[in-house]
């Protein structure tokens, strides 16, 4: 329920100022003769947390003493960005912060500028757990965050003449206003170590190196409510008792450090490199972290709740536990263990209670993002965990060959191949013998056939590999690699998650008929849809304040910030053509923000009249709150009809803006399709350039195409499309023909921060991936709420967006999700036949027009099979001729309707 009567905080701009000069006196991270403007930052954001504090207390004790059932969300990412306006925004104090500061001497917005964006996140499956926090504490759910207090931040992004330099983001350089260290809630976490069995016939894990993970609260303040919910962020030190005195006095100072920095730089950064086998064993270790160390936090708190008297059968019904993606993964054999080891159940008292806590929610459908773990690595890392996963493997044979029987082998071979969560394992001894076929007949040393009496064992599956592979390389030279051992994460999740859910709906039909199908033939009732949402209050409300000025004015009251529906209201002023003026006027001041952070950023200058064209990655929008459903408590909120100011609105507002801003800013990814984008763009230049002036000035409407997105550092071909994109940029926009009629940025170092300053800026942003592999977006709904029209193609959510907006304002093109795979095989077999015009674009670029590069990789990789790997996998080729249409009839619109 709703919190009331809290205690309240200075709520006029005197005592503000007052408790900001107090911060700035005691705060020991500043010289006190200074007060410049990060001193002033981290002294306002102290006082700002006094407040959050009292409503963070209250909230807790609230909780906490009604025992009620608590939601958990574990996510390696939380991508929280800025704090300061979301705070005082969701407080409504906004104004007398402004006041006092002013008293200060200072502006609000140069004091929020100060603030290190929080990236603890890479995209968009990071900021959806923050939008998640966002709208569960407004609408006063217990529910909790977990996950890792990274020391370095996602990297920040410079670009060069070489490309995209990656540097690390010290975001904890200054301190944290807004944690909180608990140094009286830590917990052990334990790597390698044996398993021994005691006398009382359960198993115990030993030995091995044990660090200790340290919660750091960060209070989470809903809008326009007391409830301020909790992200607790684990950061990792060596046990106290571990420092190695001696050592150290005898001079040997890293050695005497060594087990504490092994234990620091599991919170180093997110997702160290894993190439490398220590890369690997780091990012189970985060994993393993935060599941450990947050069920054991879960755990404590169920048993203090039940005032030392714990029924466990009733712990489901007091915690869900949602695991965002599968990097948590092993929270499920970690409550296990702790459920049968520490708490002495049975088996299946266990595997009940854990399967009745945890849910799944899955965010890609690309292969290669499916986590897997080696069995080999796992097993020295986490013993316990694997035996116990051994037996959920084992229960899940037999209840494969419970459900599908032993009739048809070969079907059910297929489906244990498939369904195992150990993959290229035998078979148990039970069914192994069902399977061998009489031409794999294995061949004994003495080249007799071995009789197939009973399983295959690993040893002699092992010892046979050996030897064929000796065969082999005598014959032929080519040796046949052994398929290591692995553990299918994902697997494990849809076993064990009571709910699994996909993100969209063109998603969740995928998950079901693609991904997880055996899985949905087994258990259908497990599978659902939930759509991801964005907050209203970030995404609209504190980003964009003249758009929500202008909505609060022709709707008549905020409420719309709570309740989107009402944004509905807005259709009855659709023709008016003041209402146009207005929403124009905001989209102006905006786009003029955006010139001028270019100007800083880039040194490009654009022209704030032109169109602004823009692809890019994260989102906002109150279509609540996919995953949370799953954890077995309802959101009772109604579709989001904000969309509906498309349909009525934007086509008329933008009607008067002669100019087009194109943005697409997102992480860059070959299934994104930046190449599909800035090959249009090219397109478009090079017609250009083959007109005369006069021509030029009457044909095209002034367009400037904004990209913004992090390549992952060892993703070559993503950086390979920024570097490109970056070099298309410096020819056009120093080309003297082409003046402001065409400008192409990529906006350096895309965040959160740079998402809230580019978005409320829109008139037309990209969201083209290739249909299917986009699981749902969640920047197509921040644009879609800022007055932006989309071009897309029918993927994830922009299938529902289109729904909401209707068919005439959402510029679809592109091959459907159902017709990729047929379209691969053609392209495969060499039968695609491309459409002039990307013969020509490509032919441009490998001219030389954008510098000495040919660029043959990324050219070549839309071409057949030469040597780049999966010919034009994403069908770049096939969606180009279809993209331009698209693109013209944007314009088209918007020109039209001027
Ligand atoms: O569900 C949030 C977000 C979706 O909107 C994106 O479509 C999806 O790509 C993203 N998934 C991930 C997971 N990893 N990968 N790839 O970030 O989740």
């Amino acid at each position: 329920g709703v919190l009331s009567d809290l205690s309240s905080f200075p709520p006029d701009a005197a005592s503000i100022a007052s408790s900001i000069k107090y911060h700035a006196e005691f705060t020991p991270l500043f010289s006190c003769q200074n007060f410049e403007p990060s001193k002033v930052f981290f002294a306002t954001a102290q006082s700002v947390r006094d407040a959050l504090i009292t409503n963070w207390n209250a909230t807790y004790d609230f909780y906490e003493k009604m025992s009620v059932k608590q939601a958990y969300y574990l996510s390696m990412e939380f991508l929280q960005g800025r704090a300061l306006l979301n705070a005082i925004g969701n407080l409504e104090l906004t104004g007398e912060y402004a006041d006092a500061l002013e008293k200060l001497g200072y502006t609000l917005e140069t004091v929020a500028s100060q603030e290190p964006d929080a990236a603890l996140g890479n995209g968009g499956l990071g900021r959806l757990a923050s939008c998640f926090l966002d709208s569960l504490a407004t609408l006063n759910y217990p529910a909790w965050g977990y996950g890792l207090r990274y020391k370095y931040g996602l990297f920040k992004q410079h670009l060069t003449k070489d490309g995209q330099e990656e540097v690390a983001e010290n975001w904890l350089e200054i301190g944290n206003p807004w944690e909180i260290v608990r140094n009286d809630v830590s917990y052990p976490v334990k790597f390698y170590g044996k398993v021994v069995m005691s006398s009382d016939g359960k198993s115990r894990w030993i030995g091995g190196e044990d660090i200790m993970a340290v919660a750091y609260d960060v209070p989470i303040p809903g809008y326009k409510t007391k409830t301020t919910i909790n992200l607790r962020l684990w950061s990792t030190k060596v046990p106290s008792d571990q420092f190695d005195l001696s050592a150290f006095n005898a001079g040997e100072h890293t050695k005497a450090c060594e087990a504490q920095a092994n234990a620091e730089k599991i919170c180093y950064i997110l997702y160290p490199g894993d190439e490398s086998e220590e890369g690997k064993i780091l990012r189970l270790k985060q994993q393993y972290t935060l599941c450990s160390a947050s069920l054991q936090d879960i755990i404590a708190r169920f048993e203090r709740r039940s005032g030392g008297n714990a029924r466990w059968e009733e712990f489901p019904d007091k915690v869900a536990v949602q695991m965002n993606d599968t990097h948590p993964t092993l929270c499920i054999p970690e409550l296990m263990r702790i459920l049968m080891d520490l708490k002495g159940m049975s088996w299946e008292e266990a595997w009940r209670i854990t399967q009745r806590t945890v849910a799944y929610t899955n965010h890609t459908v690309l292969p290669e993002a499916l986590e897997k773990w080696s069995y080999e690595l796992m097993q020295r890392l986490l013993p316990r965990h694997v035996e116990i996963i051994e037996m959920i493997d084992k229960q899940l044979i037999e209840d494969i060959i419970s459900e599908y029987g032993t009739s048809n082998p070969e079907m059910l071979e297929k489906k244990l191949v498939t369904m195992r969560i150990l993959e290229n394992f035998d078979l148990p001894a039970s069914v192994a013998g069902l399977f061998v076929k009489p031409e794999e007949i294995p061949i004994d040393k003495t080249g007799e056939k071995v009789e197939a009496t009973d399983a295959v064992t690993v040893a002699d599956r092992d010892e046979l590999e050996g030897e064929k592979k000796l065969k082999n390389e005598a014959a032929n030279k080519e040796p046949v690699s052994i398929p290591p051992k692995m553990v299918r994460m994902a697997n494990l999740c849809v076993v064990a998650g009571h709910t699994v859910n996909g993100v969209a709906e063109i998603h969740s039909e995928i998950v079901k008929k693609e991904v997880f199908n055996d899985f949905f033939q087994l258990w259908p009732e497990k599978f659902q849809n939930k759509t991801n949402g964005v907050t209203p209050r970030r995404w609209i409300h504190f980003c964009n304040p003249e758009l929500s000025a202008v909505i609060t004015k022709w709707i008549g009251s905020k409420d719309w910030i709570l309740k989107t529906e009402k944004l509905a209201e807005l259709q009855k002023f659709a023709d008016n053509e003041d209402l146009q003026i207005e929403w124009r006027a905001a989209k102006r001041i905006n786009k003029i923000k955006v010139a001028s952070f270019l100007k800083e950023k880039t040194g490009y200058s654009v022209n704030p009249d032109a169109m602004f064209d823009i692809q890019v990655s994260f989102s906002p929008f109150n279509r609540l709150v996919s995953s949370i459903l799953t954890l077995g408590i309802q959101i009772n909120r109604p579709l989001a009809y904000i969309l509906i100011i498309f349909t009525f609105i934007l086509p008329r507002c933008h009607a008067m803006s002669t100019k087009v801003v194109n943005f697409q800013v997102k992480r860059i990814h070959e299934y994104k399709r930046q190449l599909l984008n800035i090959l249009g763009i090219v397109y478009r230049y090079k017609k250009m350039k083959e007109m005369t002036a006069a021509d030029r000035e009457v044909k095209f409407v002034p367009r400037v195409c904004l990209f913004g997105g992090k390549a992952f550092s060892t993703y070559v071909q993503a950086k390979r499309i920024v570097k490109f994109i970056t070099d298309v940029g410096a020819t056009i926009n120093h080309d003297p023909d082409i003046g402001d009629l065409l400008k192409v940025v990529f906006v350096p170092d895309y965040n959160v921060t740079v998402a809230e300053l580019l978005i409320p800026a829109s008139e037309l942003s990209q969201h083209i991936s290739t249909a299917g592999m986009e699981a749902s977006g969640t920047s197509n709904m921040k644009f879609a709420m800022n007055g932006c029209i989309l071009i897309g193609t029918l993927d994830g959510a922009n299938v529902e967006i289109r729904q909401e907006v209707g068919e005439d304002n959402f510029f679809l093109f592109g091959a459907q999700a159902h017709e990729i795979a047929a379209l691969r095989k053609e392209r495969a077999a060499g039968k695609f036949v491309p459409d002039e015009r990307f013969k020509e674009v490509k032919k441009f670029v490998r001219s030389g027009a954008f510098g000495p590069h040919n660029y043959d990789e990324l050219m070549g990789s839309l071409e057949g099979n030469e040597g780049y790997g999966r010919a034009d996998y994403f069908l770049v080729g096939k969606d180009f001729p279809s993209s331009l249409n698209a693109k013209r009839r944007s314009i088209l619109l918007i020109e039209i309707k001027g």
